[in-house]
């Protein structure tokens, strides 16, 4: 794996090298910004109006939201881990990792924890595995997810397979609980002006986005829940950072463990992946 420190529209990065694929990972949350497979093609999405402040979430790449998805909780929504530095670790043959450690910063959280990414690159595929370590004398319970923010061409033409029979909480309907009867999912139609924010239970199956004719496989291990995110016409125009019609340039496809917390007693360790490509 080559890795260079870089600086990535003003912040601390480091872009990673392997089999003609690169990514970029800022070092503000951890985020992964850029991933280009070796065929050259960027498949994430950052906004242009992301901020990149070194305090604001990005908007885009990959978002490590942890200890608290969305606002099951106390902590301001989607947790610290996003907003917060984590370290450069080093780097081995096919992956980087990244680290974050209780600190004053997340005193807040009174919990005394080890969180790592690990960012494995080949020429097709970006691998990324999230591990939580409860270094503490308490058990804690955490939400966590890799909130990916895949790029497509125009999202009326997108469509999501693998997530049929799975029951699901429809976040725009209050939490309400369905199941999914459709072979895919699709962003056209009513979607497209209220947007859709689903969490998918037990997803086992590999999920598929297919994007006009191209295709990319999504498969996640360690994480029970995937959410299934675009915020529509309506909701995007209250997204200060989105500019306008950005909303149809990216799905949200995360893979998390939401639903039901995860607890790590004393010494305790938990991994979910998140694989692309
Ligand atoms: O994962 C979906 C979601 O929780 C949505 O409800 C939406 O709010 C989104 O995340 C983005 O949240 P953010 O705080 O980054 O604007």
């Amino acid at each position: 794996m080559q890795v260079e420190p870089i600086t990535f529209n003003g912040i601390d990065a480091i872009r990673l090298a392997r089999e003609g694929a690169s990514a970029v990972v800022a070092l503000h949350g951890a985020q992964v910004v850029s991933w280009v497979a070796a065929d050259g093609r960027e498949r994430l999405f950052v906004g242009e109006r992301a901020k990149f402040d070194g305090v604001a979430a990005i908007r885009g790449g990959v978002p490590v939201i942890f200890p608290q998805f969305g606002e099951r909780g106390t902590l301001p929504k989607h947790g610290f881990a996003r907003t917060l530095s984590w370290r450069f670790h080093g780097a081995q043959e096919d992956e980087a990792i990244f680290e974050l450690r209780n600190d004053a910063a997340t005193a807040h959280w009174p919990h005394a924890f080890v969180a790592r990414l690990r960012v494995g690159l080949s020429a097709t595929r970006l691998t990324l595995a999230l591990q939580v370590e409860n270094t503490g004398e308490a058990a804690f319970a955490f939400t966590a997810a890799l909130h990916t923010y895949l790029r497509v061409d125009d999202i009326s033409g997108v469509a999501l397979e693998g997530l049929q029979g799975c029951d699901y909480e429809d976040s725009l309907a209050g939490g309400t609980l369905r199941r999914e009867n459709e072979w895919e999912v699709r962003f056209d139609g009513a979607t497209l002006e209220e947007g859709i924010d689903r969490i998918y239970n037990d997803v086992v199956a590999p999920l598929l986005l297919r994007d006009g004719a191209r295709e990319l496989p999504v498969e996640q291990e360690g994480f029970p829940d995937a959410v299934v995110w675009n915020p529509g016409d309506h909701l995007a125009t209250r997204i200060a950072d989105l500019a306008p019609d950005e909303w149809r340039r990216f799905v949200c496809v995360e893979a998390g463990v939401v639903l039901q917390p995860e607890v790590l007693a004393p010494g305790e360790s938990w991994e979910g992946v998140q694989i692309l490509g």
